[in-house]
């Protein structure tokens, strides 16, 4: 077999030198860290990417993003043929790639062609695209260097949000079933199954088609400009912190809205208005508003998640279909939106690792899964027995006029959804489709339950991995001790829960405590740190006490 892309990869490398003193890992989302330790890790996920574009002989995506993480770091994502995040096999390789020494780069990729057979006489095609920090057109290009290399073919797409290039690499795959393969193609695409959705409406109609969008200064913003555009007036979009003056993430997007449980910084928070936020690279949304009380109120992933699956479940209820539907939920999902989902919406829930991936596999048991972690990352797949029982049904002449319609929106419904990933433009329209439907303010669906109240905190400590955890990450088994006095400080307080678990995008362990007051649950969690500090290596001062 022809081996000349041996010396064209490793001559190529060789201009992308690994940094000797760095370890990386293929943590929640791919690699993350400072955008300056990334130009070797750039280039190796290049090579893995057409590794595995020869492997699957279709079309990989590489995106570049560190999403919510402040402007100066910066990753990498690899997405599977059918949009999906890169399997876990496959994780370990990019790991072994990302870390050999630049002597024993050659010798990795010999190993991962061996292991997985790959034939690398196979062409192979990768799309690339990448995010609005500073740092990454040097970045994309050290993937694009990797591409060539290996005479792969590929497209740059420049700037996308994450899920735009998830829906891209699916529509390729798919030559066109799922959706034009253009940015156009996208935008068209949801604003043509949004526009079927709308409802006319008449009487009494608490719904406003109106939002304004925290951009979080990223890729979110540009995109939700462009989407308005197609929309042609059926929701009017005003975008703020849309990059021209503040930096990414910075006091504003989803992260900070939910973490801090206040508005963003560049918002205007009047009453009676409906606000949302996206975070840096547009695949997680939360929305806000100010209550008639003076009050911020969240409505986080989970009353998102809550809202779609409670409208879902009805109109499959209202067609008389035969379709189990379900809700994967993380352990960060609050209390009451659990109990609410199971004891009063009557829909079965899962609890999966972090990490959408985890959700999205979770999801696939079910024949309609809907999936979203509570910073507002998630979407809804349906099966391929349950897309063809809802098509089967918008076409069926037998059925009342009623249930035909029904089956026609849950067909928009369908279009409507990025099926691939959370995406933030794609679930802000199913949102405010669901509102349209139950001529809903944000008041009335804010009222469907009371979050407990929660407070997340970081604790720094020498080596995040010596927490150990079990149980969709709900219990910890080391270090050892440290699960018994979880357990007793949860015990002083009310309706409380806490669990901790290291961090996969940052270089810390979470801590989360709920409880039935503010200040308890600002108390466990702050108790709970403590105890990360003292038995799990903390670093620096230990924990303040809430102020
Ligand atoms: P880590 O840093 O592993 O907690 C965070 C989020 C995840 C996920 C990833 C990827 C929390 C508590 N964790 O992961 O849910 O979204 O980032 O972006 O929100
Ligand atoms: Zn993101």
């Amino acid at each position: 077999m022809d081996s000349s892309w041996k010396k064209s990869v490793c001559q190529a490398a060789a201009q992308h030198q690994k940094h000797k003193d760095e370890t990386y890992t293929y943590g929640t989302a791919g690699f993350r860290t400072k955008a300056d330790l990334l130009d070797s890790v750039m280039f190796r996920c290049g090579v893995l990417a057409v590794l595995r574009s020869k492997k699957t002989k279709s079309a990989i995506g590489v995106m570049i993003t560190a999403s919510h993480n402040p402007q100066c770091d910066n990753g990498v994502k690899i997405v599977e043929p059918m949009g999906e995040m890169l399997i876990q096999d496959w994780e370990a390789y990019a790991t072994k790639l990302a870390n050999a020494s630049n002597e024993g780069f050659q010798d990795v990729v010999d190993e991962i062609v061996n292991a997985c057979n790959i034939d690398m006489s196979v062409s192979a095609r990768v799309i690339v695209a990448r995010d609005t920090r500073p740092s990454s057109p040097k970045l994309a290009s050290a993937v694009v260097d990797a591409i060539r290399s290996l005479n792969a073919d590929y497209t740059d797409y420049g700037i996308l949000t994450t899920p735009q290039l998830h829906y891209l690499v699916r529509c390729v795959n798919t030559n066109g079933e799922y959706g034009q393969a253009t940015e156009e193609g996208y935008y068209k695409k949801l604003s043509k199954a949004f526009a079927q959705l709308k409802l006319e409406t008449s009487g009494d109609n608490a719904y406003v088609p109106e939002i304004n969008v925290d951009g979080a200064n990223g890729v979110g913003a540009l995109k939700v400009l462009q989407l308005q555009e197609e929309l042609k007036g059926a929701l009017d979009m005003t975008v703020f912190n849309d990059g021209s003056v503040g930096k990414l993430n910075e006091q504003c997007g989803a992260d900070y809205v939910k973490v801090q449980q206040k508005a963003p910084a560049g918002v205007k928070l009047e009453e009676g208005n409906k606000f949302c936020s996206f975070d840096g690279d547009a695949d997680r949304i939360v929305y806000f508003f100010k209550a008639q009380d003076g009050n911020f109120r969240l409505m986080d992933g989970d009353k998102i998640a809550t809202l779609i699956a409670g409208y879902l479940k009805e109109l499959i209820a209202s067609i008389g279909l035969n379709l189990q539907l379900g809700l994967v939920q993380t352990a960060y999902a609050n209390g009451s939106s659990t109990l609410y989902a199971s004891n009063e919406m009557k829909v079965p829930v899962a609890c999966a690792k972090t990490g959408v991936k985890h959700l999205h596999h979770k999801a696939c048991e079910f024949d309609i899964g809907v999936y979203f972690e509570a910073n507002g990352h998630g979407t809804v797949i349906f099966s391929k027995n349950a897309t063809n029982v809802i098509k089967t049904a918008s076409e069926d002449t037998s059925l009342t006029e009623d249930k035909k319609q029904a089956a026609v929106r849950l067909m928009n419904i369908m279009d409507l959804i990025n099926q691939t990933v959370g995406d933030a433009i794609s679930d802000m329209l199913l949102v405010e489709a669901i509102l349209q439907a139950r001529q809903w303010s944000l008041e009335n669906w804010n009222s469907a339950y009371k979050d407990l109240p929660n407070r997340q905190l970081k604790v720094k400590v020498k080596d995040r991995t010596a927490i150990q955890t079990t149980d969709a990450e709900r219990q910890a088994t080391a270090p050892s001790g440290l699960q018994t006095a979880i357990n007793q400080l949860v015990s002083k307080y009310n309706k409380s829960r806490s669990f901790v678990r290291p961090s996969g995008t940052e270089d810390v362990v979470r801590v989360y405590a709920e409880a039935d007051t503010q200040t308890s649950a600002d108390l466990l969690a702050y108790d709970v740190a403590v105890k990360v500090h003292e038995l799990a290596g903390g670093v620096g001062d230990p924990p303040s006490p809430p102020s």
